[in-house]
């Protein structure tokens, strides 16, 4: 099949999902176009059937705002004429299941059919779609589009409560390619980090409030008092700042090393002895499978896709939203007994093995098929 990917490019979850999603499809012989205002921070291998084309948006001062959107579609009836794209798959509802749905009814002017597939990841639905101002735009892209997955169960149930869905929402979850998180990485150079009687702990995100980085140093403080502990904490974002403030005035800052943004993921965590993730809502939380892939135990909070994911006294812990203390105790918990430590590293590998990249691309494979042959069918 020749399929346009539409994604964000940065370095969150939804742009990571596309982009080993369009890679994935490539090695199975299908041909992948990514289309979007900057190359994909993973995409690092453009090959004879991975194509990257760029969305510019001109500016023009009559524009108090640039219209992404409308440049979007744009592009995209140019590239699916030019390329023969048989189907688009889009992440994110707004703007892009938006752009797509006028891209094709531009095309079908010119006699074209091209369906489009609808990825939800949760921050246009929990947290944009569901502010009343966007609710119309996300409903009717939702609608509109051929057919909609979303990355949990959770956001499925979120979707339908807090939107006036008609459309089936088949939920596929967000994978990993195991082959990228060796078990025993040869070269983890943990030395560099830590010593060998401290605890390597981490957190990995966007640092947006959301993500309540706060929680985070304050559970890592708690940790540090009873054992001796770095935690890296890998990314950029709003909460960057304050965070460092909280360490400062904690004691702590000489302990807690802030990487910024890293595409040295897999060797991170590779010397992480335990992930955090106290989120106040996560879809999913992709960073937290990526742990669990490199045999990292999670702490998380209980919301959205979490559960679906972290197990609780399996995998890690999860704890109601901001409820530091009992994070704090589980985090010691798990940290303080090597064998406990140990069993909980392997139990993490073990349940990141069920969303394993060839269990989960074959089923967006599937939705293409059956989506192509429904638009067919229409025509
Ligand atoms: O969490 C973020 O801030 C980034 C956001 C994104 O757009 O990548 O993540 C969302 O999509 C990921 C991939 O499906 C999920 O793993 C994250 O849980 C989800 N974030 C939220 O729901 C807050």
């Amino acid at each position: 099949m020749r399929i346009g990917i539409v994604c964000y490019p940065t370095f969150g979850g939804s742009g990571v999902v596309a982009t080993e999603l369009g890679l994935e499809l490539s090695k199975r012989g299908h041909e992948i176009h990514f289309i979007t205002y900057n190359q994909p921070v993973r995409l690092d291998l453009i090959s004879h059937n991975v194509h990257y084309h760029e969305v510019n948006v001109p500016e023009y001062p009559l524009f108090h705002y640039q219209p992404y959107e409308l440049a979007l579609s744009s592009k995209l009836v140019d590239m699916v004429k030019l390329h023969k794209l048989e189907i688009l798959h889009v992440h994110y509802a707004i703007p892009h299941a938006y752009a797509a749905y006028m891209a094709k009814k531009m095309l079908l002017e010119e006699g074209i059919t091209i369906p489009f597939v609808t990825t939800l990841h949760g921050t246009d639905i929990t947290l944009v779609g569901s502010h009343p101002f966007y609710k119309p735009a996300v409903t009717f892209s939702i609608n509109n589009s051929d057919a909609v997955t979303a990355v949990s169960e959770s956001l499925k149930e979120d979707t339908l409560r807090l939107f006036d869905i008609k459309k089936e929402i088949h939920v596929i979850t967000n994978f990993i390619d195991n082959t990228h998180y060796k078990f025993a990485f040869t070269d983890c150079q943990r030395g560099m980090m830590a010593t060998d009687e401290e605890r390597i702990i981490t957190h990995i995100s966007n640092f947006r409030p959301v993500k309540r980085i706060m929680d985070i140093i304050k559970i890592f403080y708690n940790v540090h008092k009873e054992i001796p502990a770095r935690l890296m904490m890998v990314g950029e974002g709003p909460e960057r700042e304050k965070a460092e403030q909280l360490c400062e005035e904690l004691g702590i800052i000489d302990d807690v090393i802030f990487l910024g943004r890293s595409n040295e993921i897999d060797k991170i965590l590779c010397f992480s002895d335990l992930f955090l993730l106290p989120s106040e809502t996560e879809s999913f939380g992709l960073a937290a499978l990526e742990a669990m892939a490199s045999g990292v135990p999670v702490i998380s909070s209980n919301t959205g896709g979490i559960p679906e994911v972290n197990i609780q006294g399996v995998t890690g812990f999860l704890s109601d939203v901001g409820n530091v203390e009992e994070m704090s105790k589980n985090a010691i918990y798990i940290l303080k007994d090597n064998e406990r430590l140990k069993q909980f590293k392997k139990n993490a590998k073990t349940q990141s093995l069920k969303f394993d990249i060839m269990n989960i691309v074959p089923k967006y494979e599937a939705l293409y098929k059956e989506t192509l042959k429904n638009s067919k069918a229409v025509v």
